[in-house]
């Protein structure tokens, strides 16, 4: 049987990937475990958004040097993210098209953001498109999904969590999942597309 489930965006939608960046990744000094087998799947609903002429938004997670998460400034994460070097790149084999509209989050040393509303334009970017609903998925499941996910629900958009699309960090485990079933709680709603192949 398969699990497959078609989805149809509509105008109105928009795709937001979050975080699919190299720090996060395999290799990098974030690295999310199996951060990078969402990839393919990002690129299909990438593929599927492109083709309907459906917007794109691409979070990052964009800070300096000397950002007050980073553990060698008293925060409680490695140095992670730092804008224009290679870890704050997105995957390569991400195929985002040149139309991505790109956010760039927690860019000052003394703030931190996890959401992707936080001390952006994104709200007003998503209503000025017209935006009612939002296809999310990236990274991480826990930390920033997770609070993008909570914002955009207080916002009013409605959200399809891209289930076979995100990936969690849990430090403690369980943590994903218990991500999950909040998002749930707060009214987003899970889609899986192609895990499995049609036969
Ligand atoms: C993130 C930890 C630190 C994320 C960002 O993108 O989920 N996690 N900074
Ligand atoms: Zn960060």
């Amino acid at each position: 049987m398969s699990t497959e489930t078609s989805i149809e965006p509509v105008s109105g939608d928009a795709l937001l990937i979050v975080d699919v960046q190299n720090d996060f990744l395999p290799g990098g000094s974030l690295a999310i475990a199996e951060g990078d087998q969402i990839i393919p799947v990002l690129n299909r609903y990438i593929k599927i958004f492109q083709g309907a002429q459906l917007p794109i938004y691409a979070t990052r997670d964009w800070h300096p040097a000397n950002h007050c998460s980073f553990n060698d400034q008293g925060g409680i994460w490695p140095k992670h993210c730092v804008a224009n070097t290679w870890g704050s790149a997105f995957a390569t084999t991400l195929r985002l098209p040149d139309t991505t509209v790109i956010i760039s989050k927690a860019t000052t040393a003394d703030k931190d953001a996890y959401s992707g509303f936080e001390g952006t334009d994104l709200v007003e970017q998503l209503r000025a498109a017209n935006i009612k609903r939002l296809f999310v998925g990236g990274l991480a499941t826990d930390y920033c999904v997770l609070n993008t996910v909570k914002d955009a629900l207080k916002k009013n958009f409605q959200i399809l969590l891209l289930q076979d699309a995100i990936r969690a960090v849990d430090i403690n485990s369980g943590d994903g999942e218990r991500a999950t079933a909040e998002m749930h709680k707060l009214g987003a709603i899970s889609e899986k597309l192609l895990t499995e192949k049609p036969p």
